[in-house]
């Protein structure tokens, strides 16, 4: 028997509340011709006890998730082109007016936020340890130091570069189990009124829209204005602002500065507030949130067998990582999905980690549309729908799982 799990940030006591079973990881996308072969770990959630963080029980060594080969590129999507464009205008325009001032930017990937920071002209700094990703920022002139950030690494930055003002991380920081060396990493870098902003898909939107797609290797912390808290003053910090963002199926930004340094704004008592009254850390809400789970699975593979009873074609749109946790564990393959379409270059030609399904290109699912399409990447569906409006135009009809099950 194994000790009673305890909380990677304070130590608590872990209550697991929903068990995914053996799962691939989900950026890992097979290929057809064999050689590797795939990784499974056990994914598992749980909550702390006493700090109320939600993590995973397991985690997967860092340089099996984050590889040189690391397919996802977040330039994809225009919406969150746009979404960054506008975060480096707002940090151009707020922390970053002193002619000398330096933002670094973990998980800086294909440099979707950094491009409009180095346009402008100014310091800035991508770490981003997948190798192609970082080159591809490299190549727009971005600068990218190719590493994990961490302590020492922040260290070292601080002492080449000097205090940065703003340290960032978009869908990174819930990433990385490590947190203590990542906080150190930050007070060493940090100037003194320096802020430190991450975004990362928020908690009370996955229990609501039950989804628990969004539940993989990489996503190793589900974020709550209450457990961010607890964590910046564990590690001598302050969480000082929040903002909901609509992107990614709901996540909140939250503003962390030195302790006493800023004045915490309003909006982190109202979120406060607002997540209490929710019961978002209860009992009986991650029971409710299991039971939601489950349902969610038996109504989409229902749908899904009455389609092939039917005779009717089936594909899916958007080869994400959150439909490894979808597919497999609905046990969903291409017996029921003939394929995925996707615009990533690097997926195309490849098989779905796990349930093997295989990824063809968006000019593929054109030249000859299914008669459903079941959209994996339902936080891009305006997007995604707009884009392939000639799908409905021609009797398609999407399928889609969040917050249920409906055809649409
Ligand atoms: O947290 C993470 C987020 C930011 O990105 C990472 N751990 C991994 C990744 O997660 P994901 O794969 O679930 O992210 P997306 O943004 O939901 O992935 C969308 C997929 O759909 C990409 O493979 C690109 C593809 N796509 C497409 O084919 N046509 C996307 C759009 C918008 C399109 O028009
Ligand atoms: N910020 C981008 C990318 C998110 S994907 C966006 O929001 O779209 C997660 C990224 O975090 C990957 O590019 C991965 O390589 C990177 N990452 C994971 N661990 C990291 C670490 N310790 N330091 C820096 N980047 C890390
Ligand atoms: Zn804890």
């Amino acid at each position: 028997m194994s000790a009673t799990p305890e909380c990677r940030i304070c130590g608590g006591a872990l209550h697991e509340f929903f068990d995914f079973g053996r799962q691939p990881l989900a950026d890992a996308f097979v290929d057809p011709e064999g050689g590797t072969e795939e990784f499974f770990h056990r994914l598992a959630v749980a909550m702390c006890d006493a700090c109320t963080m939600v993590q995973l029980l397991e985690d997967v060594p860092r340089e099996r998730m984050f590889r040189t080969d690391y397919p996802y590129l977040s330039s994809g999507s225009t919406v969150m082109q746009e979404h960054f464009r506008a975060t480096a205008r707002h940090f151009l325009d707020t922390e970053l007016r002193g002619p000398d001032a330096f933002l670094v930017e973990f998980g800086s990937n294909d440099g979707i936020m950094l491009d409009t920071v180095h346009r402008a002209g100014r310091r800035h700094l991508g770490v981003e340890p997948c190798a192609g990703v970082a080159e591809a920022a490299a190549a727009k002139g971005i600068r990218v130091r190719n590493a994990f950030f961490e302590e020492s690494t922040a260290a070292e930055i601080a002492a080449a570069e000097g205090p940065a003002q703003v340290v960032y991380a978009a869908n990174t920081f819930s990433h990385i189990s490590y947190v203590d060396s990542v906080f150190r990493g930050v007070d060493a870098l940090l100037a003194p009124e320096g802020v430190f902003v991450f975004e990362d898909p928020y908690l009370a939107d996955i229990f609501e829209r039950t989804s628990f797609d969004q539940i993989y290797d990489e996503h190793f912390y589900f974020f709550t204005v209450r457990s961010v808290q607890a964590m910046a003053a564990h590690y001598g910090f302050e969480l000082v602002d929040v903002e909901h963002l609509d992107v990614h199926g709901g996540e909140i930004r939250y503003t962390v500065a030195r302790r006493g340094a800023r004045t915490p704004t309003p909006a982190v008592g109202l979120f406060l507030e607002r997540e209490k009254a929710a019961r978002i850390t209860e009992r009986d809400t991650l029971e409710r949130f299991g039971a939601a789970v489950d349902k969610v699975r038996d109504d989409l593979r229902a749908v899904l067998e009455r389609c092939r009873a039917e005779g009717a074609t089936v594909a899916a749109y958007g080869a994400t990582a959150k439909s490894a946790t979808l597919t497999n564990y609905c046990g969903i393959g291409p017996e029921l999905v003939a394929y995925i379409a996707d615009s990533t270059p690097a997926k195309q030609g490849r098989l779905s980690p796990g349930s093997h399904i295989p990824v063809r290109s968006p000019e593929e699912f054109a030249a000859a549309y299914p008669d459903y399409a079941v959209l994996f990447a339902w936080n891009h569906a305006e997007e995604i729908m707009a884009k392939e409006e000639g799908f409905r135009r021609a009797g398609g009809r999407w399928i889609v799982y969040v917050p249920e099950v409906r055809i649409v």
